[in-house]
């Protein structure tokens, strides 16, 4: 931990958030929700549906809603407690618009353009992709930051996100002579499902904008499908080695065991103990009953949640009155920082 870390005296405070823009992913679940949920048992959480993230790429206007409400959804039933914790949807707080300008005047043009997924996600046509996902970690880092979050629970592949809101808020805290203002937040980037891979290509991350459905398991999908979908998953010829050594240069068996694992909470050892010797002919159904038996109680759930929209509704206003509480000083004293007339 860094010197300004340790500095910043404030309460210790858990943030993250995913976007509401399709059908969240074993990834999202095991690289993010899983701890999300047992962080929620010890620490003070705030949790939320990222859509003002969501729209950097076009959306359907007439489906966003509802899909802050299925997220939200996949949320409750994977075990997110809103009596424990702050769930709420990002554009019903106005903190994080107002911050991320703020912010967008403190983060410097080569920091931003350093972040390899911009690159990755506006592909060859960045001319023509918008502004809003130059500076979408920009928007990340208001979000964390108008909550003075300071421990951050994500996949492996935020991390160089999280390392550009730890210098914009010590950029800021040192242009305005604010020290420990905000806190320099923490990734906490946890656990075997850290990094989940495609189905598809084990070098490339499972992702919900993967053309390939066949490249992710979603949480709607039902039992069948994800047997499907884990026996269409590119492997190799060789049987699964015993030793974890023995998975380097083998990045589908890799994946595949790693996801077993995450899901079984073992280690990679300990799975490869199990099935090392084995052919993917045995591994495969195996991995595909343990998927079902861990997502379908969460499926179900999930499905009866969004059967009461208003239940949900309920849950996203209650979140963003908490939400708008801790938000709205901080947002107060930031003015008063920068020293805009009538603060
Ligand atoms: N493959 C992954 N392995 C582990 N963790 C992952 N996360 C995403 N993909 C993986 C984690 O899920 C959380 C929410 O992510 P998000 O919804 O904000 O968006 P994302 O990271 O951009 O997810 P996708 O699926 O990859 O979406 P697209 O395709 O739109 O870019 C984060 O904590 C993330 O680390």
């Amino acid at each position: 931990m860094s010197d300004a870390a340790t500095a910043y005296q404030g309460p210790q405070r858990i943030y993250s958030g995913m976007q509401p823009s399709g059908d969240l992913h074993l990834g999202n679940y095991l690289g993010a929700l899983i701890n999300w949920v047992k962080l929620q048992e010890e620490w003070e959480c705030v949790f939320c549906a990222v859509d003002l993230h969501a729209i950097t790429v076009p959306q359907d206007p007439k489906k966003l809603a509802s899909q802050t409400r299925e997220i939200t959804a996949a949320w409750l039933a994977a075990g997110v407690d809103p009596d424990k914790s702050i769930v709420y949807a990002q554009s019903s707080v106005p903190a994080h618009s107002e911050l991320a300008w703020i912010l967008n005047c403190t983060a410097r043009m080569g920091w931003v353009e350093r972040m390899t997924q911009f690159k990755d996600k506006a592909g060859k046509d960045s001319e023509r992709a918008s502004v809003g996902l130059f500076t979408y970690p920009v928007l990340q880092a208001a979000d964390i930051l108008a909550f003075k979050g300071t421990h951050v629970p994500v996949g492996e592949d935020q991390k160089q996100h999280l390392e550009l809101s730890r210098d914009i808020a010590d950029r800021f805290n040192r242009d305005f002579d604010a020290e420990n203002f905000f806190p320099q937040p923490e990734p906490l980037i946890q656990g075997p499902g850290a990094r989940v891979m495609s189905l598809k290509d084990g070098t490339k991350k499972m992702s919900k904008s993967d053309p390939s459905e066949l490249s992710r398991i979603n949480f709607i999908d039902d039992a069948d499908v994800i047997a499907k979908k884990i026996k269409k998953a590119k492997s190799d010829a060789d049987a699964l080695p015993s030793e974890v050594e023995g998975l380097e240069g083998r990045p589908e068996a890799r994946n595949l065991v790693g996801i077993y694992g995450a899901l079984a909470e073992k280690t990679n050892a300990e799975v490869l103990a199990e099935f090392g010797g084995e052919g993917f002919g045995k591994f495969k159904p195996a991995l595909a009953e343990l998927a079902v038996e861990k997502l379908s109680p969460i499926t179900q759930k999930m499905r009866s949640y969004m059967d009461d929209p208003a239940q949900i509704d309920a849950v996203l206003k209650k979140g963003a009155e908490k939400a708008n509480a801790i938000s709205e000083p901080i947002i107060k004293e930031v003015r008063e920082i920068v020293g805009f007339w009538n603060t």
